[in-house]
């Protein structure tokens, strides 16, 4: 069955049909996929049946993977596959990470200078009620932000800090490494970017890594934070995803954020996830720098 496509949110989020992930993609379908995820950044592929290696081999067609920053959550297998899951081994220690709780809007690595941008989420079990996962389309809500709130965000920086995402986590998902925290000092990457490939503007937003807006006070940063989040959160711009087994999410944090619903911690979740280095050429890929003191001051 050829590459079929359904358009499941406005032009954000795209059904594909007729994939079988599990076998090597022809090159002329691999085109397809990578010219629809530039434009698409929310793609879903349901009913597939992988193992860790195939996952890893498709996600690798749309840039390199990377390893996971928590080594923790890699798996034992496949170390650029990570775990997301509440389950825990035989020793009672969590399998991987980010538990059962709720996860606030947010857009992943934009606390490193040069994130990888892409993710695929591969859901193996669910729980039978809530553990969803809704992405938000930051190109349509930068379009609908009212003009006043386009040009107090147009040419600023956001403060990235990954120490105010682990506050935000619970139990020993709050502990990293020395050496980890080392390695994410805050980072400044603009609010705004424009596609490479659609010439359109998007804000780069997240909820839980952004301390201040650099130039702005803080009382008058977190005023226009507040503001733009409540805006960019509203219902229209957001795709809510109803978990299946089998399913395989791929998203691009470079124009989206994302957040997870909460589910009971006596049920199962298990989900395995890839991190890729999506390119400048079709994707949105902040190129940050170190956050000086004086945009910290
Ligand atoms: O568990 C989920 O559905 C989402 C996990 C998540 O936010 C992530 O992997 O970045």
């Amino acid at each position: 069955m050829p590459l079929e496509t359904r358009p499941i949110k406005n032009g954000f989020a795209h059904e594909l049909l007729g994939l079988r992930l599990w076998e090597p993609l022809d090159d002329s379908t691999t085109d397809k996929l990578r010219e629809l995820w530039a434009r698409h950044p929310v793609l879903v592929v349901r009913r597939q049946a992988l193992s860790e290696r195939e996952l890893a081999d498709f996600s690798a067609l749309f840039g390199p993977l990377e390893r996971v920053v928590r080594t923790e959550w890699a798996s034992p297998a496949v170390p650029e596959v990570g775990l997301i899951s509440n389950l825990k081994d035989g020793q009672a220690q969590p399998i991987g990470g980010l538990g059962d709780g709720e996860l606030q809007w947010h857009s992943d690595q934009s606390y490193m200078m040069h994130p990888a941008t892409g993710a695929a989420l591969y859901a193996l079990e669910l729980p039978p009620k809530g553990g969803t996962t809704s992405w938000l389309d930051l190109a349509a809500a930068y379009a609908g932000l009212p003009d006043r709130l386009k040009q107090l965000v147009e040419g600023r920086n956001g403060v990235f800090s990954y120490v105010k995402r682990l506050a935000g986590y619970q139990g020993v998902d709050r502990v990293i490494s020395s050496e980890a925290k080392r390695n994410t000092p805050p980072v400044l990457h603009p609010l705004v970017h424009t596609h490479p490939v659609t010439g359109i503007n998007v804000l780069y937003l997240d909820s839980t890594t952004t301390i201040r807006i650099a130039g702005m006070d803080d009382a008058s940063g977190c005023a226009l934070l507040d503001e733009i989040y409540s805006f960019a959160t509203r219902p229209e711009f957001v795709y809510r995803h109803e978990w299946q087994v089998g399913d395989v999410v791929m998203w691009d944090n470079g124009a989206t954020m994302h957040r997870r619903e909460p589910f009971d911690p006596t049920a199962r979740r298990l989900m395995k996830r890839t991190t890729i280095f999506l390119s400048r050429e079709s994707h949105i890929v902040p190129d940050g720098c170190l956050a000086s003191e004086e945009a910290m001051a």
